[in-house]
């Protein structure tokens, strides 16, 4: 009788938690998408979505061609072969491969049929600020996050010519280059005009702060962000430390912005696969406890990319209230490793981390990452719901759009406009 009771308990709680994670706009606080002034740069439609690099390495798992021979053909014969690969000639199980089909059932297409002849008739007939439109409400995306590099040959110019923002296109100064190869940065930071020598003295780091204060400003942006290998260390007698010891937290400080690190990935593993070929490795997490720990009056936010560093994290973050973990990065974002991180984040950090960002590098993909991880989402919500509820402790219907609220997006603007 009593479990009878609690059965019906436990359907009333999924059918809230699953309408509430369905219904909560998300807020995408990291993306590589464009704002569409970019033009080109904002990715979009099945031939992009084929040949994004999460599926590029899945094809060449199965291609005897020469890697040159591929990198060689057009986008639409790279994207023929990777559907030939991956869906026609296997079925397309990979989380990557489903992600595709998700967003095309979405979007309202007949994946059965299996004709990418008509899907591709299809996008051709889309205009890119309705298909902008029609992707955020698909995905229930709020805002997207970009990330933005002055860095980028590509997407300097408009910045510096100035456009008129699209507001759901918010910013993120990215700024891998600055601190992973100061030598390089120093030549280009010199041929722009800054003052920088390739030491780096009070006058060098000072010009530094100036630059990121520039495009901070230029951009609006959020906070900033690197991407980091699995060795890195702080403190330590290397460019990349001093860099953010006395550039980078200074003007976090001066502008109340977090920043965002990344750590994990080993770049270019393999180089022939270009994009596809970066890989992971475990971290040393001791970097980022020296970091929160050194600098209380900073605020960093972290994504770590091995699942063997991800326990360690959520205790760190349980001691450094300047920390804020988010998002299952990449190999991570899938549904049984974004299932068990974020279950393992809300246990131990209840509702104070940002469990999800979609990484979409292509329009479309907001659809199927956001779908996806609101079907992760409330299956772990049910569940810790429901324990709370055998309590005798029963969730309103507004106490958990509250949480979800702050789950998709609340949490990190609140941690973006605390003062530590
Ligand atoms: O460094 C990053 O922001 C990564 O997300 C990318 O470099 C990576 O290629 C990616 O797209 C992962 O999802
Ligand atoms: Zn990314």
């Amino acid at each position: 009788m009593k479990s009878a009771l609690f059965a019906s308990v436990r359907q009333r709680l999924r059918a809230t938690v699953e309408s509430v994670v369905a219904r909560t706009p998300v807020a995408d606080i990291h993306t590589h998408l464009y704002d569409p002034a970019f033009t080109d740069l904002l990715l979009w439609g099945i031939d992009e979505l084929l040949v994004y690099h999460y599926l590029i390495a899945e094809t060449f798992r199965r291609l005897e061609l020469p890697f040159d021979r591929f990198w060689a053909l057009g986008r639409r014969e790279q994207a023929d072969l990777v559907w030939q690969a991956l869906f026609v000639e296997n079925s397309p199980i990979s989380e990557a491969c489903r992600g595709v089909l998700t967003t095309l059932h979405r979007l309202g297409l007949d994946v059965k049929k299996r004709d990418l002849a008509a899907v591709r008739q299809w996008f051709a007939r889309q205009r890119v600020a309705d298909h902008v439109d029609r992707c955020f409400e698909l995905a229930g995306a709020s805002s997207v996050c970009m990330t933005n590099s002055p860095f980028d040959d590509l997407e300097r110019p408009l910045w510096e010519r100035g456009f008129r923002r699209d507001e759901r296109f918010t910013a993120a100064l990215r700024i891998d280059p600055l601190l992973l190869d100061w030598p390089a940065t120093a030549r280009r930071l010199t041929g722009w005009g800054w003052r920088v020598g390739r030491t780096l003295n009070a006058r060098t780091l000072g010009e530094v702060r100036r630059f990121l204060a520039d495009w901070t400003r230029r951009l609006d942006a959020r906070f900033l962000m690197v991407s980091l290998p699995p060795d890195f260390a702080f403190p330590a007698r290397t460019d990349t430390a001093r860099l953010i010891e006395d550039a980078v937290l200074p003007h976090c400080r001066e502008f109340n912005l977090p920043f965002a690190l990344m750590p994990g990935v080993k770049r270019a593993v393999n180089p022939s696969l270009r994009l596809a070929g970066d890989g992971v490795g475990l971290s040393n997490l001791a970097a980022l406890q020296n970091l929160c720990a050194a600098f209380p009056h900073n605020k960093f936010a972290a994504t770590v990319l091995a699942r063997e560093n991800q326990h360690e994290l959520c205790v760190l973050a349980r001691k450094f209230r300047n920390l804020h973990l988010f998002g299952c990065w990449w190999f991570l974002n899938t549904p049984s490793l974004a299932g068990e991180t974020t279950a393992m984040r809300l246990e131990l950090l209840g509702l104070s981390v940002t469990p999800q960002h979609s990484d979409a590098r292509v329009l479309d993909q907001l659809i199927y990452k956001w779908t996806h991880f609101r079907e992760v989402l409330a299956r772990v919500l049910v569940e810790k719901y429901t324990d709370l509820a055998a309590t005798g402790w029963n969730p309103t219907r507004t106490e958990i759009e509250r949480d979800v609220q702050n789950l998709l997006g609340g949490e990190f603007d609140r941690f973006c406009r605390m003062t530590v």
